[in-house]
């Protein structure tokens, strides 16, 4: 059976470790494209990374380019072309360099691979993985965005942090838009399948729950140059890995809503299923009048960004 083929697209602090966790997985034959002025450095980590693989021994081509049909018949890309945050940015601040950007990716790719699964990582997230939906006209079970997998991940982090408990026990979801509007769904979650809200005060948790929002600017305050790569890249392998060998895993992420949860026509972090064909179902259930007005208000965020794109 021929390697899965993964193209990252960008190939620059999430795109490096994105190469490394994907070979490490034995995900497949992994590209890591770049720009032009970028391909000795893609064509340097990818060349590295294939002296790494003689350790444990991971049996995956690793190659870097700068040159799109070198990506031809790629099964998985993900996208992390564009510019991350500084400190005192928001992610919107992006919008106009990561569009142009996204409008370059999303023509080739569909060029280079139309049946593809396309994971976005680029910022602003909501915006950016509708972008790319709306410019390459892919169906909506082969476009997805990361996001609600790394927000759960860090809520999921400082709940066991909190604690001290096993963060393999520990279960929650985040959904909404990736900003500071997101929903953490405290209500649901458990620790080794016990209620967090018998375990942390309401005051402690609603603590961990601001502080869940604001954790990419945390770290964005404390790199002063650029935003967290290793949690991120981490959370779009596991999504690639869901795609790659169908494990059907339910992962929060941006998906097209069509009337799920009441939201039509916006990517947003929701409940979703990652099978072979890509994004095949959103999970819905109830939510409680709060988190209603709570996710009502992250869509306002996430539809005032979309339509700066214009599109
Ligand atoms: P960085 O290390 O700067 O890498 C981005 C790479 O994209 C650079 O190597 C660029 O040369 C490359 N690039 C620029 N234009 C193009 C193009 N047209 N084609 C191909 N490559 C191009 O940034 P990073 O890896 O730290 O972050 C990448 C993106 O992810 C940023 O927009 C971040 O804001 C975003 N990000 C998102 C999350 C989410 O949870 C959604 C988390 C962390 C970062």
């Amino acid at each position: 059976m021929a390697r899965k083929k993964i193209a990252l697209i960008g190939g620059g602090q999430i795109g490096g470790n994105l190469a490394l966790l994907a070979a490490q997985k034995e995900l497949g034959d992994i590209t890591i494209f770049d720009i032009p002025n970028s391909e000795g450095m893609v064509k340097g980590k990818a060349l590295d990374l294939m002296q790494l693989r003689p350790h444990d021994g991971y049996d995956a081509e690793i190659f870097g380019t700068s040159n799109w049909d070198d990506t031809k018949g790629t099964d998985v890309f993900i996208i992390t072309a564009g510019i991350p945050r500084k400190p005192g940015m928001d992610r919107e601040d992006l919008l106009e360099i990561n569009l142009g950007i996204m409008k370059d990716v999303a023509t080739n790719i569909k060029i280079q691979a139309p049946d593809a699964f396309v994971i976005v990582i680029s910022n602003p997230l909501d915006a950016m993985v509708y972008a790319f939906h709306k410019i390459s006209g892919f169906p909506k079970n082969q476009v997805v965005g990361m996001a609600g997998a790394l927000d759960s991940g860090r809520f999921r982090a400082f709940i066991a942090m909190e604690t001290g408990y096993s963060v393999q026990d520990v279960t929650c979801m985040v959904l909404g838009g990736h900003g500071d509007t997101m929903v953490p769904i405290s209500r649901l979650a458990t620790i080794g399948g016990v209620p967090v809200s018998s375990l942390i005060t309401t005051e402690r948790l609603k603590e961990i729950e601001d502080r869940t929002r604001v954790a990419g600017g945390e770290i964005v305050k404390l790199f002063g140059n650029g935003s967290a790569f290793y949690a991120p890249a981490q959370s779009a392998i596991e999504m690639a890995e869901s795609f790659i060998r169908n494990k059907k895993r339910v992962i929060p992420c941006a998906s097209l809503c069509e009337g799920e949860f009441g939201i039509n026509g916006y990517f947003i972090g929701v409940p979703t299923v990652i099978g072979s064909n890509g994004v095949e179902k959103i999970l819905e259930f109830p939510l409680t009048d709060n988190e209603k007005s709570e996710l009502s208000k992250t869509l306002k965020a996430v539809k005032n960004t979309v339509i700066e794109t214009g599109l």
